[in-house]
């Protein structure tokens, strides 16, 4: 029993996934996933905007395998704040197969940000999804920024499509790798020719440090499983256009999905439809996640 009441409308992970009939080139890392907790270790954040289930590192790790992969990138969520405790200890259980993106302050100290970078973290996060988190002014993460770059991280952000413009500016302006998450989550309604997903197009283009993961079909599909097929010219656009700028992620254990839970052997089977030949897969899967977080 976790001192931790999941939200009412939570939907747990997929229990038993299938398995995938895409097999993964060897090494392939997933690069975008999370733990949560268990609540009862690692206190969820008292600022934070949901309470998940717990979905432990050794979960994360059984379900690394089965899906036939290699590596993990454990990301921070915004339920576990800037307390890093969770993920830390998930990369010091992964006998060097994971890396890890988290979340600090500006008031990060020195020893704290050595602690996380021997732990294996290469990044941090910046979380501009207003459900998520409450906005803080630019000048925040700038700070951070200049704590970060000599470490050599890199910088994920996560906003909405409808964001983009407002935040170009500043996204353009940073001077590390940023990756973004989730493609900048286009509306997959609108064609990948229309103005908001070109908008997108032309960051990555102009713009020679900016990566993005191509994933949560499941997040961003409106059509559903299995296929998720609204969602796959989008990501294989990216793929086809910026092959050496792409990541990809099961974003396990999904947070705050309302309408369905993938089973993520469905998810894995989206990868040979967005990249299309054995060479765009390992670049996407390995040579790509490697040279950022293992390099
Ligand atoms: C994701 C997506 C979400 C959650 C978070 O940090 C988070 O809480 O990123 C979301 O709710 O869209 O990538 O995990």
């Amino acid at each position: 029993m976790t001192k931790f009441q999941k939200d009412a409308d939570w939907l747990d992970f997929c229990a038993h996934p299938s398995r995938p009939r895409f097999v993964p080139p060897p090494g392939a890392v997933d690069a975008h996933c999370h733990v949560f907790g268990p609540g009862e270790v690692f206190p969820y954040a008292p600022e934070r905007k949901y309470t998940p289930c717990d979905a432990s590192k050794a979960q994360l790790f059984a379900l690394r395998d089965h899906l036939g992969f290699s590596r993990n990138v454990i990301v921070q969520a915004t339920c576990h704040g800037a307390d890093n405790r969770a993920l830390v200890d998930a990369l010091h259980s992964a006998d060097g197969l994971a890396r890890g993106v988290a979340t600090v302050r500006d008031t990060v100290s020195d020893a704290e940000l050595a602690e996380l970078h021997a732990a294996g973290v290469r990044g941090v996060r910046f979380n501009f999804v207003r459900r998520l988190v409450d906005p803080k002014p630019d000048a925040y993460y700038r700070a951070i920024i200049d704590r970060i770059a000599p470490l050599g991280w890199h910088v994920v952000v996560y906003f909405e499509a409808a964001d983009l413009a407002e935040r170009w500016d500043f996204f353009t302006s940073l001077p590390t790798t940023v990756v973004v998450d989730h493609m900048g989550r286009p509306d997959v309604s609108q064609p990948v020719d229309g103005p908001e997903f070109q908008r997108f197009v032309r960051l990555m283009r102009e713009h020679g440090n900016v990566w993005t993961k191509v994933s949560c079909p499941e997040r961003l599909s409106q059509e559903g499983p299995p296929g998720y097929d609204d969602v796959v010219p989008f990501a294989r656009h990216l793929v086809e256009q910026f092959p050496d700028r792409v990541l990809w992620g099961t974003d396990w254990p999904h947070p705050n999905l309302k309408s369905h839970m993938p089973d993520d052997g469905q998810l894995v089977d989206v990868i040979p439809k967005i990249a299309v030949t054995a060479e765009l897969q390992r670049r996407l899967l390995v040579d790509n996640p490697m040279r950022l977080y293992w390099a």
